[in-house]
């Protein structure tokens, strides 16, 4: 039993990640490092979080405003800067680009030789923060094919399927690192006596169904009639429980491990919903794909869906994929 505890002990994140590598050719070592300090980003978020409370200057708005007109919290801010200080002078990342920053961000010293970008959601769920509550951090690893420095990258307007790794950071009760390089969704749990992801879940599989409903009901009056009818028919049977916590990576992540769905659909007032595609949910679409579930916008797959802007939304319907159709039936049936 012991050296069975032991060995699980050290089944660290970066071992893991080199492990699932050996067959992926010369790009191995160079997305094992950007994982590591990936990792190393969320325990430094991780850490800026647990202390929040007892610090001036970390909780509450900055009194900006982003590129999609929200208001930027200062967390947001820090988060934003952690993920760009742990790429410098790595040779890794040449680009970085957030959900925070209206261009994407060049670290010169990497440039040309980082051949990736970093494409990020440094604090999802910021409405959290003030109650204490779970946010993440959400990511992607594309491939870089272009240097177009006049801020458009324009290679980065590609599809879901281009992603190379996506993942997420889940500050809760425990900090868990979450990620896929498209074998398989792997969980780790960072323990904090060790400054370490040890794997907790390997190759997650979401379950074909699940009961849970995941959406903010709130916004019922500004639904279309297809996404009204879904909910008064869950409203209407047996065996469906509503979860919503306020921060997209706690949802999803309930999700991804007990089954249901999860929608921000359009709304009169945000046509396309409130998630962005590139940061948000392509990244999730890519790890729910890969653990048995689907991803969609109730009418195309997420993964497919071409951006035509870099801070693209979409509707998004996530989990399940049983749930997923049932909901696709509802919204394809107008
Ligand atoms: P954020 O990245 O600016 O925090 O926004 C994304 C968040 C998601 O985490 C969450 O699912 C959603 O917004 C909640 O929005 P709403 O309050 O409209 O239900
Ligand atoms: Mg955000």
């Amino acid at each position: 039993v012991e050296e069975r505890a032991l060995d699980r002990d050290c089944m660290t994140l970066s071992r893991h990640v080199l492990q699932q590598l050996q067959s992926f050719g010369p790009d191995a070592q160079d997305l094992s490092a950007i994982m590591n300090r990936i990792a190393l980003a969320g325990k430094l978020v991780s850490r800026h979080l647990s202390r929040s409370g007892l610090m001036e200057n970390v909780l509450g708005f900055a009194g900006t405003t982003n590129i999609q007109g929200e208001s930027v919290k200062k967390m947001d801010i820090y988060a934003n800067d952690v993920f760009i200080s742990v790429f410098k002078q790595s040779g890794l990342v040449c680009r970085l680009a957030s959900e925070e920053m209206e261009n994407p961000y060049y670290i010169p010293e990497n440039c040309p030789i980082g051949r990736y970008t970093l494409l990020y959601d440094p604090i999802d769920g910021s409405s959290n923060l003030d109650a204490n509550l779970n946010v993440g951090s959400i990511f992607a690893i594309r491939q870089q094919e272009g240097m177009d420095l006049d801020g458009e990258a324009k290679d980065l307007l590609q599809n879901g399927h281009k992603q190379i790794a996506a993942g997420y950071i889940l500050y809760g009760p425990s900090t868990m690192l979450v990620y896929s390089i498209g074998r398989g969704v792997h969980a780790f749990t960072l323990d904090p006596s060790l400054g370490e992801f040890i794997l907790s879940t390997e190759n997650i599989q979401t379950p074909q169904h699940g009961s849970i409903y995941s959406v903010n009901e709130g916004n019922f009056w500004q639904w279309d009639e297809p996404m009204r009818e879904y909910i008064r028919y869950v409203h209407r049977h047996e065996g469906y429980t509503a979860r919503y916590g306020g921060a997209l990576v706690g949802d999803f992540h309930r999700i991804l491990f007990q089954g249901g769905v999860f929608l921000y659909p359009g709304t009169t007032k945000k046509p396309e919903g409130k998630l962005r595609l590139l940061y948000e949910s392509a990244p999730l679409a890519f790890l729910m794909e890969h653990s048995g579930g689907r991803a969609s916008t109730g009418t195309q797959d997420i993964l497919d869906v071409v951006p035509e802007k870099l801070h693209q939304r979409t509707p998004l319907v996530i989990g399940s994929t049983e749930d997923v159709a049932l909901v696709e039936s509802f919204m394809q049936s107008s």
